[in-house]
């Protein structure tokens, strides 16, 4: 390597860090989000009348931080994980989930996020297994109400989790929801 291509190298490390930290802090402005503030135990609360069994809900922290489900369609219309093109086991539906999840937590301290794992998917017209799936579930508030939400990273679609055993009809396929990872 010569002496220029090592200083290139070390530039473009630099600038690209420095860009991704900029970009960071002008999403933050633009959004301007005004995070709120919940308990571990609240959204427990929750889940259990939606009929979810917590043993399928892990949780890392004690407290965990929300905004509005307008905020949320917001985002997620700018952000561009279901953007990137699907690729077997680099950018597959568990990649689509985590870049999810980390975007929200590293731009905008939204925790509140869970990666959606085992989920089963069904044929909407047979009924039969399909194949089992990653997206993701998420708490947000609509008139000052925490509901649960779940998304579809690959196509940014979102409906509400109204009660855990309903299976969710989106992207053509029935979803059967099993764990969150908070
Ligand atoms: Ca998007
Ligand atoms: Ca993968």
């Amino acid at each position: 390597m010569t002496k220029q291509t090592h200083k290139m190298i070390s530039m473009y490390k630099i600038l690209g860090l420095n860009l991704i930290k900029n970009g960071t802090a002008f999403l933050k402005r633009a959004f301007h989000l005004k995070v709120n503030k919940t308990t571990r135990t609240y959204l427990r609360g929750i889940l259990l009348n939606k009929q979810t069994p917590l043993k399928n809900v892990l949780f890392a922290d004690p407290n965990y931080y929300f905004v509005s489900i307008e905020e949320m369609r917001d985002i997620i219309e700018h952000d561009w994980t279901d953007r990137a093109q699907y690729e077997k086991d680099w950018n597959d539906c568990d990649d689509f989930a985590f870049r999810f999840k980390s975007h929200m937590q590293e731009r905008y301290g939204v925790t509140a996020v869970a990666l959606c794992k085992h989920i089963e998917l069904f044929d909407t017209d047979t009924g039969e297994h399909l194949d089992f799936h990653r997206a993701n579930v998420f708490f947000a508030d609509e008139n000052g109400i925490i509901k649960l939400w779940f998304l579809e990273p690959q196509t940014d679609r979102v409906v509400e989790v109204k009660n855990y055993t309903e299976f969710i009809k989106l992207t053509g396929w029935l979803n059967k929801l099993n764990v969150f990872d908070f």
